[in-house]
């Protein structure tokens, strides 16, 4: 009998084949080469983080063809090879230097404990890794873990928890439905992610330990030629622009003149508000930038001022 043994960065892959990536040496001197330099990106297949990941990519226009049920595509517009790949497998390739860079949860790029640096957290995917225990179950600190079974899919992440926490107990790997694990008496607790915390819920289980806050990262390869660097620096320029024009909203208002200066005082923007006459003597329009975080506090105390008809404009891009 032949063992076929499939190494862990193609597993995933349909009939466990290679991609038929040519992987290139990772210090590659491009100036001898007619082809210009592409940096490959690594990202989600399928799964909660392949649409925003596509999107926030389609953000930072860069044109995606044909990206349906394909393993690998490319940009018209920007150098860039997308490979489409289980979330699980992004920080082996990373690491390898298959992918120049790859987008991935903090969950799993911790728990795959692979080399890669982290260069930008994106803000979506969020979740957190989290023991649960029966509802029913009293809970006196961390000793409470002491000698039970724990269900999870991360045995690396908990193990480093147990350890540093001095307890001793059973890791039952087991790869999904983990929630299902103490109602079928397989463990006595569980370890996994959370967002809404209504699995648990469902599943009559209560939180009672974060491991880990986790969000979708950009990561890149250790070893990045100065090239490659340069496109990194560049998607990345585009990402924060991107991130940040999300995070604010463009405000227009009509104030009479008398109220304009205690109105400015109260607007930030990007350098000091735009103040314009209105064709009506006596009005001006004042145009600013806000962030969400204080946006409503800041618009009710706008209009105590005086200011009147507020409209606010979502933001596509934002370069500062
Ligand atoms: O096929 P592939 O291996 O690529 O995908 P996958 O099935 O392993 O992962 P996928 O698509 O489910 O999740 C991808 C990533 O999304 C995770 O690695 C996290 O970084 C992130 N993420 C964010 C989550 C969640 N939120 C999440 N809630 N991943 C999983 N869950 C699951 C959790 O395991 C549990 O079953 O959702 C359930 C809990 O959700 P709530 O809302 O009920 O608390
Ligand atoms: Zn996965």
């Amino acid at each position: 009998m032949v063992l076929c043994v499939v190494p862990d960065i193609y597993k995933g892959l349909p009939h466990g084949k290679p991609l038929s990536f040519k992987t290139r040496p990772v210090k590659q001197d491009i100036k001898n080469n007619d082809i210009p330099m592409k940096l490959r990106i690594a990202i989600q297949k399928s799964g909660r983080l392949y649409e925003d990941s596509v999107q926030l990519l389609k953000e930072c226009g860069i044109d995606l063809r044909n990206v349906k049920d394909r393993l690998k595509t490319e940009s018209d517009n920007f150098p860039l090879e997308i490979f489409f790949l289980r979330d699980d497998d992004i920080p082996q390739y990373v690491e390898d230097g298959v992918a120049d860079i790859g987008i991935v949860g903090e969950n799993v790029l911790y728990e795959k404990n692979k080399k890669a640096v982290i260069v930008e957290k994106l803000g979506f995917g969020k979740c957190r890794l989290s023991v649960a225990i029966p509802r029913s179950q009293q809970y006196e600190g961390v000793q409470s873990l002491q000698g039970k079974r724990i269900a999870t899919s991360y045995p690396y992440l908990v193990n480093e928890f147990l350890a540093k926490n001095n307890i001793q107990a059973e890791i039952h790997e087991i790869s999904g439905s983990v929630e299902i694990a103490p109602g079928i008496g397989l463990a006595d607790v569980v370890a996994d992610l959370v967002s809404s915390g209504s699995t648990l819920l469902m599943n009559g289980l209560k939180e009672v330990e974060t491991l880990l806050q986790s969000q979708a990262v950009l990561i890149r390869n250790n070893d990045l030629n100065a090239e490659q660097q340069k496109l990194v620096d560049k998607l990345v320029f585009r990402i924060r622009s991107v991130k940040k024009a999300k995070h604010n909203k463009y405000i227009l208002l009509n104030a009479p003149n008398d109220k304009v200066q205690e109105i400015i005082a109260l607007l930030p923007g990007m350098k000091s508000p735009t103040v314009l006459p209105l064709a009506e003597q006596g009005w001006s329009s004042v145009h600013s930038v806000l962030s969400e975080d204080t946006f409503w506090d800041i618009i009710e105390q706008l209009k105590a001022a005086g200011a009147q008809g507020i409209l606010v404009v979502p933001i596509e891009k934002m370069i500062i």
